[in-house]
């Protein structure tokens, strides 16, 4: 596991590293011995940062992995991402979060995996979660009333696709959680909520992005963003710039501006103005998507009425 807290000695030495530096100036100047200094050119060398030694000249950094450590991401956030935690295997990210919630993790922890064997999706759904995808949970105490929770993961998908876009990728949102390029679903949202009668006492914004992973041959209506657009994605790049405008998003909401999440979340949906098959349980409902409410609740005008839809599986006809 690796934190940012923990990460403070590895920027220091990836920043001596950017010139030709000997091991005696290393060791020098962060005050640690020789051996030592092997030691942590050794570890960054696992953790996949290429370095070169040259006898009687010393070590320099040729290339940084795309593995999203704490201390390569350091968003510029007022809450969302402080601390973040990185493992390299997790049964599940939001799992994981939830044990942190009851040690009383600070607001605003991101947990990553780079691999989950027991991801999640909604109804005890199974994620898949392969190395090479973005895998994160986000801890957050809103101080908002409890029917406002949906509007959390509005903005975090909001947050998805414009971040998507400022990488030339052009995704849209399927009501409630899906984010999808053209039909394929490339990320899921899973947020759980635990609520008293007027006040959320925690969410975990669980986010899953299919970036450069495989996928599971069971998977007909996924793809990877990856297969959209030709250079390389960064990962490193695209979960810092989704946590900052998720930041920005989480600020409005807490400062009551339910209203322009709102809207931008229509004009960004895949659902409104669509005939659709909404499934809940033994319950089925046929009809248009006419918008939200003010809670993030889809608008369906069914036959006789106009029907106020918290969670479902759509079909968009
Ligand atoms: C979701 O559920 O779409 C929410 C997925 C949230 C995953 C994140 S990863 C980080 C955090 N930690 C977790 O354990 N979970 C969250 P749902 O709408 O129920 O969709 C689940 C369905 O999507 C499955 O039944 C599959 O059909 C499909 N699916 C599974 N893995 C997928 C993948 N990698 N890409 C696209 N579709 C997938």
């Amino acid at each position: 596991m690796l934190s940012l807290e923990h990460s403070k000695e590895m920027e220091k030495i990836l920043s001596l590293l950017k010139n030709y530096i000997s091991g005696k100036k290393i060791a020098k100047e962060m005050g640690i011995s020789r051996t030592s200094v092997c030691r942590k050119i050794e570890k960054l060398r696992n953790m996949g940062y290429e370095i070169e030694s040259k006898k009687g000249v010393g070590y320099k950094l040729i290339s940084k992995p795309d593995i999203p450590y704490p201390h390569e991401i350091k968003p510029k956030t007022k809450i969302i991402g402080k601390n973040i935690f990185y493992f390299k295997n997790l049964s599940s990210t939001n799992e994981f979060a939830r044990k942190m919630v009851q040690k009383g993790a600070k607001e605003g922890t991101v947990i990553i995996a780079e691999e989950q064997t027991e991801g999640r999706g909604r109804k005890g759904r199974k994620w898949f979660s392969p190395p090479g995808g973005l895998w994160f949970s986000i801890i957050l105490y809103p101080s908002l009333p409890p029917e406002k929770g949906g509007l959390l993961m509005m903005a975090s998908s909001v947050s998805i696709v414009d971040s998507l876009a400022d990488i030339g990728i052009n995704a849209g949102i399927k009501w409630p959680n899906d984010i999808l390029i053209g039909k394929k679903k490339v990320c899921g949202i899973l947020m759980e909520m635990e609520a008293s009668l007027n006040k959320i006492n925690f969410a975990i914004v669980g986010i899953g992005i299919n970036v450069y992973n495989k996928l599971h041959p069971s998977l007909e209506n996924a793809s990877t963003l990856q297969k959209f657009i030709n250079k390389k994605i960064s990962r490193i790049s695209l979960i810092k710039s989704i946590l900052e405008k998720f930041d920005e998003n989480y600020q409005k909401l807490l400062e009551g501006d339910y209203e322009s999440i709102g809207k931008k979340w229509i004009s960004l949906s895949l659902t409104i103005g669509k005939e659709l098959e909404i499934k809940e349980g033994n319950i089925e409902i046929k009809g248009k998507a006419i918008g939200i409410d003010e809670n993030g609740f889809l608008l369906v005008k069914g036959r006789e009425k106009i029907h106020r839809i918290m969670s479902g599986d759509v079909i968009i006809k």
